[in-house]
């Protein structure tokens, strides 16, 4: 099964919308299987956004990534990388679609609440950058089968 890293970004943990943003994930049908309060430090997050170190608002990034904790989760499901970015919505807030978690919550294109990898790559390396085997928990759903057919749960 698929997997994918969502990070409750600063601006979302400040404000308290750590639980709605689960909720979000979790009513659409994704599994979470692991879950971690971090502070990032700088070296984190040149690591983390090494496509970004060369944009003007690299500083900006790091200083705000680096503010207050952020909840690291991993989401299973079927296409998990294409299905959160859709709920997350695009980058800017402001153009995210209303419903999208983005688009509801955000207002900006540097505090957008949330990070989704960009593909089943990038989430392997985001994942393994900040769990190891054993953090990611294995663990049966009792209405799987009333949640997924047969051939979407492999
Ligand atoms: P993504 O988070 O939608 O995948 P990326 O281009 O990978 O977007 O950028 C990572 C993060 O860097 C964004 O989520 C946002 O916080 C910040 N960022 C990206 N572009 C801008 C910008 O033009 N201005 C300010 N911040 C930006
Ligand atoms: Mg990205």
């Amino acid at each position: 099964m698929q997997r994918t890293l969502v990070i409750i970004k600063p601006d979302a943990v400040q404000r308290g919308l750590i639980g709605r943003i689960i909720s979000r994930l979790e009513e659409k049908g994704l599994k979470l299987v692991a879950a971690k309060l971090v502070k990032f430090s700088d070296d984190i997050v040149k690591k983390f956004y090494s496509h970004l170190t060369d944009k003007p608002f690299f500083q900006d990034l790091k200083r705000f990534m680096t503010s207050t904790p952020v909840l690291l989760t991993v989401w299973e499901g079927p296409e998990a990388v294409k299905v959160v970015r859709k709920l997350c919505g695009v980058t800017n807030s402001r153009e995210a679609e209303p419903s999208s978690i983005r688009g509801s919550f955000s207002m900006s294109s540097m505090c957008n609440v949330v990070h989704s990898s960009g593909s089943p790559e990038e989430a392997e390396r985001e994942i393994s950058m900040f769990f190891s085997r054993e953090e990611i928990i294995q663990w049966e759903r009792k209405l799987e089968d009333l949640m997924l057919a047969e051939d979407e749960r492999e």
